[in-house]
C-alpha cells in the first residue's frame, strides 16, 4: 500500500491506507451504498457480507486514520487495520465504554467535553454501574493516586475541552502500566488532530476522535473514529462495532476521507492563526487570562513542546467582566460565529457554561474554572488580520 512508502504525515493524509479501486482503477474510493453483498454459496463471499459489518468506503477512511495515528496494525491483522468509524464522537465513546463490564472502574480526566462527561455520569454510571473516578490528569501525581489496581480504563482528553489542560501521555502510560497493567488507555485526540499529536506513539492503547472536528474540518459531517494499537483489542472493538451498530455511513466516510486530505495544510494555518490570536488576546487589557498551550505563559508549555507538533486553533480566555459583557462581545463579533462545535475552516465562538458544557453540574464547572466569563474560540483558517480585526472591534465595543 502506498502509505508504507509515505512516512511524513503531510503525505499520509493524501495516500495513507489508500490504493486504486481494484475493479476500475478509480483513484478516489467509490461510495459503496449497497446494504448487502452477494454470496456465491452460504458463507462464501469476498470479505463483505453486510454493510454494518463491512463497507469498502468506510474501510478506506478507517485505513487512512490508522495511518495518520501511527497504528502498527496492517490489513493482515485486521481488514481496516484496527480502526473503526462511527456515527459520531459520542457513538465512538459509547462503543469503547462497552469494552468494560458492569461495575468496572474508569479513571477519567476531570475536564472533558460536556457530552463525554454526560455519557459517563448521567448514562453509564446508571446503566452500566461504572465506578467513575475523575481526577486532574494534567498532574501525574493526582493520576497516580486515582490509579488503583482494579482500574480497567483510563479516559484522557489532551488538550482538554475547554480548559486546554494537557496530560503527559508517556508519563501517564508508565504509571498506568505499573499500577494496573491491563487497564485500557484511551486518549480523545479531537482537539489536537493527528497532525499535532499521536497518542499511540506515547504508549496509549486507543486513540479516538470526534471526526466532526479537525479530521473532517468542514462542519458538514458528524462522525467519530477509534484507532486501536493491539490486534486482540482491535478484535474486541470490531465485535462491538458490529454488535452495537453505530457505524459511520458510506456517504459520511467518503466526505470525511475527502476532508482529511487537507488536514496537514489546514492545521498549519490553524496553528499559526491560533498562536497569533492567543498572543493578541494575552496583551489585550479587557482579557484577564488566555489558555493556549502554545503560549509560554501556559503552565504546561514545556510539555506542549515535547508532546505536540502545533498548538492548534482552540483558544480559551477569560474576559474581564460578567456574563452580560460576554454576551455583548459575542454579539459584536462578525467573522466568528456563535455556535457549538470546533475544528473546522470557519471561526466559531462558544460560551462553554451555557452551551457545550451546560450538562456539567454547576459546582463541577466552578471547580474546573468554567465560569460565565470563559469564552472558547475555534480559530479557523481565514486571513488572520480579519480575525484580529473582528476581535479588536468586538472587544473595544464591550
Ligand atoms: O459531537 P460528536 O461528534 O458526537 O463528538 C463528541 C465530542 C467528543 N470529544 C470531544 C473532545 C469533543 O469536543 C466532542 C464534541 N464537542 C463539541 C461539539 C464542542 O463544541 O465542544
Amino acid at each position: 500500500m502506498s502509505s508504507e512508502r509515505a512516512s511524513r504525515i503531510d503525505t499520509r493524509v493524501i495516500h495513507g491506507g489508500q490504493r486504486a479501486e481494484p475493479v476500475t482503477g478509480a483513484v478516489v474510493p467509490p461510495i459503496f451504498t449497497s446494504a448487502t453483498f452477494a454470496q456465491a454459496a452460504p458463507g462464501e463471499h469476498k470479505g463483505f457480507e453486510y454493510s454494518r459489518s463491512h463497507n469498502p468506503t468506510r474501510y478506506a477512511f478507517e485505513r487512512m486514520m490508522a495511518s495518520l495515528e501511527s497504528s502498527p496494525l496492517t490489513e493482515d491483522d485486521d481488514p481496516s487495520c484496527g480502526t473503526f468509524a462511527f456515527a459520531s464522537g459520542m457513538a465512538t465513546m459509547a462503543t469503547l465504554l462497552d469494552l468494560l463490564a458492569t461495575g468496572d472502574r474508569i479513571v477519567s480526566m476531570d475536564d472533558l467535553y460536556g457530552g463525554s462527561r454526560r455519557l459517563l455520569s448521567m448514562v453509564r454510571e446508571r446503566s452500566q454501574g461504572l465506578d467513575l473516578a475523575y481526577a486532574d490528569l494534567s498532574d501525574p501525581e493526582a493520576f497516580s493516586a486515582a490509579m488503583t489496581p482494579d482500574t480497567r480504563m483510563v479516559w484522557v482528553e489532551t488538550p482538554t475541552n475547554p480548559m486546554m489542560k494537557l496530560a503527559d501521555l508517556s508519563a501517564l502510560a508508565k504509571i498506568a502500566r505499573r499500577k494496573s497493567p491491563d487497564a485500557i488507555l484511551v486518549c480523545d485526540n479531537t482537539f489536537a488532530s493527528p497532525v499535532n499529536q499521536r497518542p499511540l506513539e506515547h504508549g496509549f492503547d486507543i486513540v479516538m476522535h470526534s471526526t466532526t472536528k479537525y479530521v473532517n474540518g468542514h462542519s458538514d459531517v458528524v462522525g467519530g473514529v477509534a484507532v486501536v494499537k493491539d490486534a486482540a483489542l482491535a478484535a474486541r472493538v470490531r465485535f462491538l462495532q458490529n454488535a452495537i451498530g453505530a457505524v459511520m455511513n458510506p456517504f459520511d466516510a467518503y466526505l470525511t476521507l475527502r476532508g482529511v486530505k487537507t488536514l496537514a495544510v489546514r492545521m498549519e494555518r490553524h496553528n499559526t492563526n491560533g498562536l497569533a490570536i492567543a498572543r493578541f488576546l494575552e496583551q489585550h487589557p479587557k482579557v484577564e487570562r488566555v489558555l493556549y498551550p502554545g503560549l509560554p505563559s501556559h503552565p504546561q508549555h514545556e510539555l506542549f513542546q515535547r508532546q505536540m507538533d502545533g498548538a492548534g486553533g482552540m483558544v480559551s480566555f477569560y474576559l474581564d467582566g460578567d456574563l452580560d459583557r460576554v454576551k455583548k462581545l459575542v454579539a459584536e463579533l462578525r467573522v466568528f460565529q456563535l455556535a457549538e462545535s470546533l475544528g473546522a475552516i470557519e471561526s466559531l465562538v462558544n460560551h462553554p457554561a451555557i452551551m457545550t458544557h451546560a450538562s456539567v453540574p454547576s459546582e463541577t464547572r466552578s471547580a474546573l474554572g468554567i465560569t460565565d466569563s470563559l469564552v472558547r474560540l475555534s480559530v479557523g483558517i481565514e486571513h488572520v488580520e480579519d480575525l484580529l480585526a473582528d476581535l479588536e472591534g468586538a472587544l473595544s465595543a464591550v
